[in-house]
C-alpha cells in the first residue's frame, strides 16, 4: 500500500471498517479473470467483482466504447432531451426479454431500479382507478438493495433494524431455504413449491387482493446466500398473481445477463413477470447503470392516462441513460452476443456443478447448491460466532490468490462467464484447501 494513502476518511460500505483499515486488502488492476493487488499478486475472481463483471474485467471492446463516448459527448440531459444510445440499449434489452416486456426505464443502480419498479407498480394501479392497491409483498431473506423501498420489501434483518419506519404497507412471503428437505440439491430443489401458496392462503387472505399492488422476488436469491427456487415455485407465484391481478416483479439484478445460464432468470425458470429490475451485468460494471423493463400494458396504461404533451411519470434521475453507461451497455451486450457467453455459462454449468459438489467432503460443509454459474456453499456456524468460519475462509482464499464472497456462513461463487475449466478447478481447489484449514481452527 502506498505510504501516503490514508484510509480513515472513507466510510466503507458493508465493510468491517476497523478490521479492514487495520489490515487492508486493495486491488489496483484487473484483466479478464484476475485482479491485481497493491503488492502485485494476481487474484482469481470467483465472484465477478460483486456479481457484476459477467464478461470478465477490462474488456477491450467496452473500454474502447467508453473512451470514445467520453471524447464525443460526456453527458446529455435525460429530461425532455435525449441521445441515441439510450434508445438503442432499450431496444436491445427489450429484444432480449420474453413476451411483451418491451419498455425500459433507466437508472444507475439496482437499488434505484427497485425503487423505480415499486413506483411504477403504484402508478400503474392508480391510473387504472385502483390506487387502493398499495401493499407490497416481498420475501424473507430477499435483498432488493438499500433504498427505503428495497429494505422495506427486502427480508434481511440486519439491513432493516437500524432504520425505523419504512414503507408502511408491506408483507413478506416465507423464504424457501430448507436444509432438511433440500440439502445438496443440484439445480432447482424438489421441495418447496407449496410455499408460494402462502401468498394466497395467508397474505391475500389477510390484506385482501384488492389492496395489493405487487409481489417482488429475486428469481434466485443471491445476497441471502444463493437460494435457488424450488421446482414449480415461481410458476405458482405467477398463477396466484394472475388470479388476483397482482403485478409480479422479478428482481434480476444478479440473475440478469447470463448468471443462471440464460439471458435472464425469466428464461431459465420459464416464468414471465410483469416487471424486471436489472443492473450490474448490464454494463459489465464498467459504468454504473440500472434498468427496469415493463410489459407493454403497464407503459401504455401510465403513458396514455396523462393529457397529451404532458409528463406522464414524475420520476427519473439526472443520470438516467447516461451516455457513458449506454456506451458501456452497448459494447457489453455485443461482447455477450459475440462470445455467446450466456450459452457458455449453460454449457459450463455441469462441470461447475460437479466441481463444487466435490466440496461436500470438506469440514463443516452442510449444504452445496448451484445453478448456471453460481453456487452456494453453506458451513455449520461456529458455536457462538456466526459468520466467523466463512469469513476466515474468505481471508485464507484471498491469501492463496482467489476471491470468494461470504454472507453469514454461506460462501457464494459467481465467476465471470469466461472462466475456463482449469480456472474452475483452481477456484474450487483453493477453496477446498481453505476449508480444510478453517476446519482445523
Ligand atoms: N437487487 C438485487 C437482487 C441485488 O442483488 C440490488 C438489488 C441492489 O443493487 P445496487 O446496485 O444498488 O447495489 C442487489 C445488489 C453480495 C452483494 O455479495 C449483492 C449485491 C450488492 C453487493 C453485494 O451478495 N446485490
Amino acid at each position: 500500500m502506498p505510504n501516503d494513502l490514508s484510509l480513515q476518511a472513507h466510510w466503507m460500505p458493508f465493510t468491517a471498517n476497523r478490521a479492514f483499515k487495520a489490515a487492508p486488502r486493495l486491488f489496483v488492476g484487473a484483466k479478464d479473470m484476475h485482479y491485481v493487488t497493491d503488492d502485485g499478486r494476481k487474484v482469481l475472481d470467483g465472484t465477478s467483482g460483486l456479481w457484476c463483471t459477467n464478461a470478465g474485467h477490462c474488456r477491450a471492446k467496452i473500454v474502447e466504447a467508453v473512451k470514445k463516448q467520453a471524447e464525443t459527448m460526456d453527458y446529455a440531459p435525460g429530461f425532455q432531451m435525449g441521445h441515441p444510445g439510450s434508445f438503442r440499449v432499450a431496444t436491445r434489452i427489450a429484444n432480449m426479454l420474453p413476451g411483451d416486456l418491451d419498455h425500459v426505464f433507466f437508472c444507475n443502480s439496482g437499488s434505484e431500479a427497485v425503487d423505480t419498479a415499486l413506483k411504477i407498480a403504484l402508478a400503474y394501479h392508480r391510473v387504472r382507478g385502483e390506487g387502493h392497491r398499495n401493499v407490497f409483498v416481498g420475501r424473507e431473506r430477499g435483498y432488493h438493495g438499500v433504498g427505503f423501498g428495497g429494505i422495506s420489501v427486502g427480508g434481511m434483518p440486519a439491513n432493516r433494524k437500524m432504520y425505523g419506519s419504512m414503507l408502511p404497507r408491506v408483507d413478506h412471503l416465507p423464504h424457501t431455504h430448507n436444509l432438511k428437505e433440500n440439502a445438496f440439491s443440484r439445480g432447482e430443489p424438489n421441495w418447496g413449491a407449496h410455499l408460494a401458496d402462502e401468498l394466497e392462503t395467508r397474505i391475500i387472505a389477510l390484506h385482501d387482493a384488492s389492496n395489493i399492488a405487487a409481489v417482488i422476488v429475486e428469481p434466485m436469491a443471491g445476497s441471502a446466500g444463493v437460494l435457488i427456487p424450488p421446482k414449480g415455485y415461481l410458476k405458482r407465484l405467477r398463477e396466484i398473481c394472475d388470479k388476483h391481478k397482482l403485478l409480479l416483479i422479478f428482481d434480476e439484478v444478479i440473475t440478469g445477463f447470463g448468471r443462471t445460464g440464460y439471458a435472464f432468470g425469466t428464461e431459465t425458470f420459464d416464468v414471465i413477470p410483469d416487471i424486471i429490475t436489472m443492473a450490474k451485468g448490464i454494463t459489465n460494471a464498467m459504468v454504473p447503470m440500472g434498468a427496469v423493463a415493463v410489459r407493454k400494458g403497464i407503459y401504455d396504461a401510465v403513458v396514455n392516462s396523462a393529457p397529451p404533451d404532458t409528463v406522464e411519470l414524475f420520476h427519473g434521475y439526472t443520470y438516467s441513460g447516461h451516455p457513458l453507461a449506454t456506451a458501456a451497455a452497448e459494447a457489453t451486450l455485443d461482447v455477450y452476443e459475440e462470445e455467446n457467453l450466456f450459452a457458455r455459462a449453460r454449457e459450463l454449468a455441469p462441470y461447475f456443478e460437479q466441481a463444487v459438489h466435490a466440496l461436500r467432503e470438506m469440514p463443516n460443509v452442510i449444504d452445496i447448491r448451484n445453478i448456471g454459474l453460481v453456487a452456494g456453499i453453506e458451513l455449520e456456524p461456529k458455536a457462538g460466532k456466526p459468520s466467523e468460519r466463512a469469513f476466515k475462509t474468505f481471508l485464507k482464499c484471498y491469501e492463496k490468490g482467489v476471491l470468494i464472497r461470504t454472507t453469514g456462513d454461506i460462501i457464494a461463487l459467481s465467476p465471470p462467464l469466461i472462466i475456463s475449466k482449469q480456472q474452475i478447478d483452481e477456484l474450487v481447489g483453493v477453496l477446498g484447501d481453505a476449508l480444510r484449514e478453517s476446519g482445523r481452527d
